[in-house]
């Protein structure tokens, strides 16, 4: 009928490149930009088809993140905020690589049956549209919206130019019926900052010009955001260099990926940055990691990166778990379970330091839908990846629980120490994006807990010592021949390398190495760590011979 003929009619105008394979990967299509208008039309049909099925509104964000700026890409958020369900990803393989409308028709016909997606018009499916600072994000915006359209009484909002987190964000809070503006956005994030720092024993204390935060905004949207969120916040001094208003390029010699990939100083950090507390955001804002400059020596820097941001907030959540539990022994029917997330590139040391806490340490695949969903199954269930991308998720019980606790602690004990570690962890909850990793909430947090505790960043960075590491890259002939299991820790086949591997690892004192295909390029990644760098390089070169 007249949908068939819109579908026909439109998606004709954006064939397929041709000789290119699409593939929903760990961080949804991304590609150069010149290959991707049929995919993001696409994904524009997908998404309205995905919003008609949750009866929910639905987000897409264009963005290729930390890398170079003449890529893209474009990612699906659910309803819930976080990643597009892994139930629908072949589905979007599927309809990236159609040949052409007729199959992109049938393709769609036939899922639709299957799901029992009816267009009777009795939902008008809604799609928020962000986008990063590329140029090449404004003609996909187009394409995006032409997708959208093709699915008769489809609308789409355009958020303009915000950061990944802000959109999953936006949908999340839209979904729950909040307005879900910018606005809103940056008056929750300063209000719970402002509530946390609040709430420091012996009061805040106003960050002095000499201990102000520099942070590198990768050229990308985040450091221009973080302006905004400023403006809001007092108590708080942050410098932001590499803003995207200046000349740099996206992610060139900048960013989270940058520094914590080569461990040197971004550009426009130098010598006169010694000893400062230094932060690097990656070009789309969902990552985050800490650095120092230690000597004017050479260009390398004492890097914090996201296990150690983990570890930092893993130690304050318990603190405030063991003071909201002190006193009253009457209500210790319900004992909340919190847990950490890592993967196997999470550095053996900040994995040792977190069991020597006591706490759960639960290990998933590379890629954020898998340590989210891990995540979610604890009250409190914190995640990050060694790169920098985290956050920490609270269940609906927990928050429900703590809500009550709050307020039977205000008539009983206003302003005790448990009502306060009640306060305290209600805040973190609003603070931190429960819809996926978001470097400025973190952010945020990590200044609110260096104020609580009174340390520097190089007391943080001394919580543990890093073993040293090494990453490679081995480009083969076809990648998925290597098979693991174990959350990657292991490799199931080739037959034999696994043997290899362990008895490469038994010469190091402190060794570990596994490898792993890369979910986003045509490499297997070798990692390697020991009790010396020149350990740990040579553990890795002998190991990626193994794969050559
Ligand atoms: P792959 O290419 O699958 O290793 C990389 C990162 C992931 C994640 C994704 C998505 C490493 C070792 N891997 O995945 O952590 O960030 O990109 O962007 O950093
Ligand atoms: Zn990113």
């Amino acid at each position: 009928e007249e949908q068939k003929s819109v579908l026909l009619k439109s998606s004709s105008q954006f064939p397929i490149p041709p000789d290119v394979k699409f593939s929903y990967g760990t961080s949804g299509f991304r590609a150069d930009a010149l290959l991707l208008e049929s995919t993001v039309f696409r994904a524009g049909i997908l998404a309205a088809l995905r919003s008609i099925k949750t009866r929910s509104m639905i987000g897409l964000m264009m963005t290729a993140s930390h890398n170079k700026i003449s890529d893209n890409g474009i990612k699906i958020a659910d309803p819930s905020g976080g990643m597009l369900t892994q139930q629908w990803e072949p589905f979007a393989d599927a309809l990236a690589n159609a040949p052409d409308s007729d199959r992109l028709l049938q393709l769609i016909v036939e899922f639709a049956e299957k799901e029992n997606i009816k267009f009777d018009g009795d939902f008008r499916p809604e799609i928020l549209l962000g986008r990063d600072t590329r140029p090449s994000g404004e003609s996909l915006l187009e394409a995006a919206k032409q997708g959208i359209h093709s699915i008769v009484g489809s609308v789409g909002s355009d958020m303009g130019v915000v950061t990944t987190p802000q959109l999953h964000w936006m949908v999340r809070a839209r979904n729950k019926g909040m307005k879900g503006s910018e606005l809103e956005y940056f008056e929750q994030l300063s209000s719970s900052f402002r509530c946390l720092v609040d709430l420091i024993p012996g009061g805040s204390k106003t960050d002095s010009a000499e201990n102000k935060l520099i942070v590198d905004g990768a050229h990308g949207v985040g450091g221009e955001k973080l302006d905004s969120l400023m403006k809001l916040l007092d108590g708080l001094n942050i410098e932001v260099r590499n803003s995207g208003k200046g000349t740099g390029i996206l992610n060139e010699g900048v960013g989270a990926d940058f520094v914590q990939k080569e461990k040197v100083v971004p550009d426009n950090f130098d010598s006169n940055d010694i000893g400062k507390r230094c932060a690097s955001l990656d070009g789309d804002a969902d990552r985050l990691v800490y650095f120092t400059v230690p000597s004017a020596d050479s260009s390398k820097i004492d890097l914090v990166d996201g296990d150690k941001i983990l570890s930092l907030f893993a130690l304050y959540i318990k603190e405030q778990l063991s003071l909201l539990s002190t006193t009253g022994a009457e209500d210790n029917s319900y004992k909340p379970h919190l847990g950490v997330v890592q993967t196997a590139y999470a550095n053996g040391a900040s994995t040792d330091y977190l069991k020597g806490l006591g706490l759960e340490v639960a290990l998933t695949p590379t890629g954020v839908k898998y340590l989210h969903e891990k995540a979610a199954e604890y009250d409190i269930g914190i995640y990050f990846e060694a790169n920098g991308h985290g956050t920490i998720l609270f269940s609906e019980r927990f928050l429900s629980w703590l809500e009550d606790k709050n307020k039977e602690l205000a008539s009983a004990s206003e302003g005790s120490q448990q009502q306060k570690a009640a306060l305290r962890l209600l805040a973190v909850s609003k603070l931190i994006n429960q819809a996926v990793g978001d470097a400025l909430s973190v952010l945020l947090l990590v200044e609110a807990i260096l104020q609580h505790k009174g340390w520097s960043i190089q007391y943080w960075n001394g919580l543990y010592q890093d073993l040293p590491s090494k990453q490679i890259k081995v480009i083969v002939k076809d990648r998925t021949a290597v098979v693991t299991t174990n959350a990657e820790t292991q490799v199931a086949s080739p037959q034999g390398i696994q043997e290899a591997i362990n008895s490469e690892t038994a010469k190091y004192p402190w060794g570990r190495s596994f490898i792993r295909p890369s979910g986003t390029e045509d490499v297997i990644r070798v990692y390697a760590e020991a009790s010396t760098q020149d350990a740990a390089d040579s553990l890795a070169s002998s190991v990626a011979k193994l794969v050559d």
